[in-house]
């Protein structure tokens, strides 16, 4: 019998990661987004279940860089609670035009929805993630992660300083992300312009913080992707206790991250480990 896309390891790994950040709090009503790519021998068992003449969506800006790319993609407007109730519905498995000015629904979007309003931050991060990581790079992961979001409140909106702090708050943090985290200005979400800017940022850092609004992930992985995420909210989450407890008395050191950076073997974002102070 001929094997659907439910039943497809990218439609369950897809499942699983937007079920934990539902219960992780980080995706509200139709909070957050992630995209999937996947990979032509990943699709190949279920091509002849799709669509004779798919349904086409133009892109609001052409992107032939990614000419032919398959992604699974959650839908605009969806919640992630509801994903693992009717996945078909939640998520979209999309194929980029040839000529990269639209996408073909080759499978999902079933109510005739479409893909996250945050696509082109998706799209251009994925081109630029696998621009520095030799295509290694298939998951972009957007959420409301709550301490994370909320430190943008009251730290300074700069990545070196956001980098450090995070550091500092948890002893794997330098390890996990030695690149650090890239701090957008506000903009409004949804549009080509926030889309350029993240892109730009993904190319040095695997994080970058939309203030008062949420993050942007990437890794190998949905797993990979989650656990940035999941390593830099739990960071996040002991900042938020100890500036409530009256901020730090003692922390880490510039030596002590320097003696990681050595035992672990990773070269630490220069900008972050040169802050002095970053709060107060
Ligand atoms: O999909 O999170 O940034 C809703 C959002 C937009
Ligand atoms: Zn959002």
């Amino acid at each position: 019998m001929t094997k659907q896309v439910n039943e497809s390891w990218f439609v369950a790994g897809m499942i699983k990661a937007t079920t934990d950040m539902w219960a992780k709090g980080w995706d509200e009503r139709n909070g957050g987004n992630v995209s999937l790519r996947v990979l032509d021998e990943d699709v190949e068992p279920y091509v002849s279940t799709f669509p004779e003449a798919p349904r086409y969506l133009p892109l609001t800006e052409p992107l032939p860089a990614l000419a032919r790319q398959y992604f699974l993609v959650t839908g605009t407007g969806k919640y992630f609670r509801n994903v693992q109730l009717d996945p078909e519905t939640n998520l979209g498995l999309i194929q980029v035009a040839p000529d990269g000015k639209g996408i073909s629904v080759l499978w999902g979007f079933r109510d005739g929805g479409g893909p996250t309003s945050e696509l082109p931050a998706h799209f251009k991060s994925h081109i630029a993630r696998q621009g520095v990581t030799a295509g290694r790079a298939r998951v972009i992961m957007h959420c409301h992660a709550t301490n994370f979001m909320s430190l943008s409140y009251v730290l300074a909106l700069s990545g070196p300083v956001f980098t450090r702090a995070l550091w500092e708050m948890s002893t794997e943090c330098l390890v996990v992300f030695p690149d650090g985290i890239g701090v957008l200005n506000w903009m409004v979400p949804g549009t080509d312009g926030i889309g350029e800017q993240t892109a730009d940022m993904m190319k040095r850092h695997p994080l970058v913080l939309w203030p008062f609004h949420g993050v942007f992930g990437t890794g190998a992985t949905l797993d990979e992707a989650f656990g940035l995420i999941d390593t830099v909210e739990k960071s996040s989450e002991v900042l938020v206790k100890v500036l409530s407890m009256g901020g730090p008395r003692q922390t880490i050191t510039t030596q002590n991250l320097i003696d990681l950076a050595r035992r672990f073997g990773v070269t630490p974002m220069p900008e972050a480990l040169a802050v002095e102070k970053w709060f107060g």
